[in-house]
């Protein structure tokens, strides 16, 4: 049997489910740059660099295995520029018996793949991507019959599953979890590590050319490229991140500096995102590194946590939940992106420096997508499908499964609660506290009203007040409800007042034109 083997840009891993019984002597895999994947949202240029340079090293790493590809360029003029008609263009003329691929990692190509199934003359098997450490299936069972889908649940399941940080049946040093411990904000005296940032390739200058090119309104610069696009490079990376900063990344997880992007941040979503890395093997490795005594447990425990536990945990929702999960609208947000989230022009210092490096890098930091952008648009009332949009096209790392769970559910609670069991909702107070921003902006971060209050306080109260009756009863959010409701109706009107005036500025007076 003859078989045509779709690889797609997000699944350049060895050992691939689709490629696993591979005869090189027969089949032959097909790789496809097109217009639909490039423009389904207006990606990062640094993303699609990084997508289109990886995907042509992985061909060239399958040639030199022996594997015949059969690779379009983004700049083929007989290419029909989108992944199904590429594939029914591959299977004209009878050479293949069927098509194999590995399941897409999206709703939107999980669909395209059945409309293929349909029109196309061969068999199509679509194989589970085991990449994940856990499977639809699984995740749907560990679901029924909760109440509340928690992580922190899950997580340990998949400890006990992995034997990841386990002594015996208990967690290594008694307690599941050490995030406690990793709050601390930077202490000046402390210089955040150099990191591995990878020199362009003459090939990854050569796809940055064409994007620069072809691409030229997107967002994002591309001088500072250095994202792996293969997987040796990709490897330094992970290995210098094992060795070097994983003992730090613990206690500054939390912390955000001024003119710092990375800190001691993995920098490795992406690569693992694409296939680059296995999140097993790079778990692995951060426990032996705890078990040689090279890496302290909040740091080797947090870690884990973030890819076995989080990022599992967002994947089996994103499936659970349907395509209609992308619709909810829990807290009826209405209001448009404030238009400096793509200029950066604002004079809120903390907005400013992570739209300021999310152009340059294609990267910001958990705590900075969290509380800075995700919880001004979500204090603001910005629509989801605006939110949304913007954190798909900002960064490196974005695919739908992981974008959408973060910034529906964790970021905004757009969902209503099912990723997070409260908003993640937080006044200046809580960006001063663990950063150095405040002291260099031009708000005052202490004050709670009038032109020079940080409009993360007035905002703040204003959010719980517009949405008191849905968030009054959430257990979590008890202790602000008391305060707003000892306060009186001269204070709550201010606060109406002063909320409503900052969504104005910042949303609709903000927007070009
Ligand atoms: P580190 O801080 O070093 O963490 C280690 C690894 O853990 C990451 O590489 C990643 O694989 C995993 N991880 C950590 N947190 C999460 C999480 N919440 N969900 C899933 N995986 C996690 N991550 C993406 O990969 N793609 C996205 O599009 C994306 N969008 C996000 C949007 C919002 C609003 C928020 C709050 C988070 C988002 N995240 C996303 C999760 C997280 O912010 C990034 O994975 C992380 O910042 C990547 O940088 P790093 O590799 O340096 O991570
Ligand atoms: C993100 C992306 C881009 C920009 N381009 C391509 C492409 O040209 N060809 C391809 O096969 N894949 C691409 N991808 C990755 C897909 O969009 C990815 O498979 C889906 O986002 C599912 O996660
Ligand atoms: Fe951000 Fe407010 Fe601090 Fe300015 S004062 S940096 S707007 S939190």
């Amino acid at each position: 049997m003859r078989t045509l083997r779709l690889v797609l840009g997000d699944q350049l891993s060895d050992g691939l489910s689709s490629l696993r019984d591979l005869d090189p002597a027969r089949d032959v895999v097909l790789m496809a740059e097109v217009m639909g994947e490039a423009t389904y949202v207006r990606h990062h240029k640094q993303k699609l660099v990084m997508v289109f340079a990886a995907m042509r090293a992985f061909a060239e790493r399958l040639r030199r295995n022996g594997v015949e590809v059969r690779y379009v360029r983004l700049d083929d003029p007989s290419s029909t520029q989108a992944l199904d008609s590429e594939a029914l263009r591959a299977l004209e003329g009878g050479a293949f018996d069927r098509l194999v691929l590995t399941e897409p990692g999206e709703w939107r190509l999980s669909e395209l793949v059945e409309g293929l199934k349909l029109m196309a003359p061969v068999h199509i098997e679509v194989r589970e991507d085991d990449r994940y450490l856990c499977a639809h299936r699984e995740f749907a069972g560990w679901a029924e019959g909760r109440k509340e889908l928690r992580m922190e649940f899950f997580y340990r399941e998949m400890r006990r599953k992995f034997g990841l940080l386990m002594d015996g049946d208990k967690p290594a040093g008694g307690q599941w979890n050490y995030d406690r411990h990793n709050r601390k904000r930077l202490p000046k005296a402390v210089q955040p590590p150099h990191r591995t940032w990878i020199a362009p390739s003459p090939a990854t200058r050569t796809v940055i050319a064409e994007v620069e090119a072809r691409f030229p309104d997107n967002f994002g610069a591309t001088e500072r490229f250095g994202w792996a696009t293969t997987h040796e490079e990709a490897e330094r990376v992970a290995s210098h991140f094992i060795a070097e900063i994983l003992p730090g990344f613990g206690d500054y997880e939390d912390a955000m500096a001024k003119g710092e992007p990375f800190l001691w941040h993995g920098l490795l979503s992406a690569a693992i995102n694409i296939g680059l890395i296995d999140p097993l093997d790079l778990c692995r490795r951060a426990e032996a590194a705890y078990r040689a005594g090279r890496a302290p447990l909040n740091a080797v425990e947090g870690f884990i946590r973030q890819i076995i536990g989080w990022r599992e945990f967002v994947r089996g929702v994103y499936w659970l939940k349907g395509p209609s999960y992308k619709e909810t609208n829990a807290l009826s947000a209405d209001r448009p992106l404030p238009w400096f989230y793509w200029s950066g022009d604002t004079d809120m210092a903390c907005v400013r420096d992570v739209v300021a490096h999310t152009r340059d890098y294609a990267y910001a930091h958990h705590i900075q997508r969290l509380m800075v952008t995700g919880n001004l648009a979500m204090l603001l009332g910005v629509r989801p499908a605006d939110i949304n949009d913007w954190y798909m096209v900002v960064f490196i790392d974005a695919f739908e499964w992981v974008e959408l769970p973060n910034t529906h559910g964790m970021a905004t609670f757009a969902d209503g609660g099912v990723v997070g069991s409260k908003p993640y909702a937080a006044g200046g107070a809580y960006i001063d506290r663990m950063s150095d921003y405040c002291g260099g902006c031009r708000y005052d971060v202490k004050a709670r009203s009038g032109p020079d209050a940080c409009p993360f306080n007035p905002l703040y109260w204003q959010f719980l007040l517009r949405n008191e009756s849905r968030l009054k009863g959430n257990r979590r959010l008890a202790m602000p409800y008391r305060t707003l409701a000892k306060m009186d109706d001269a204070r709550r009107a201010e606060i109406e007042r002063d909320g409503e005036a900052i969504r104005r500025l910042l949303c609709e007076d903000s927007q070009p034109g």
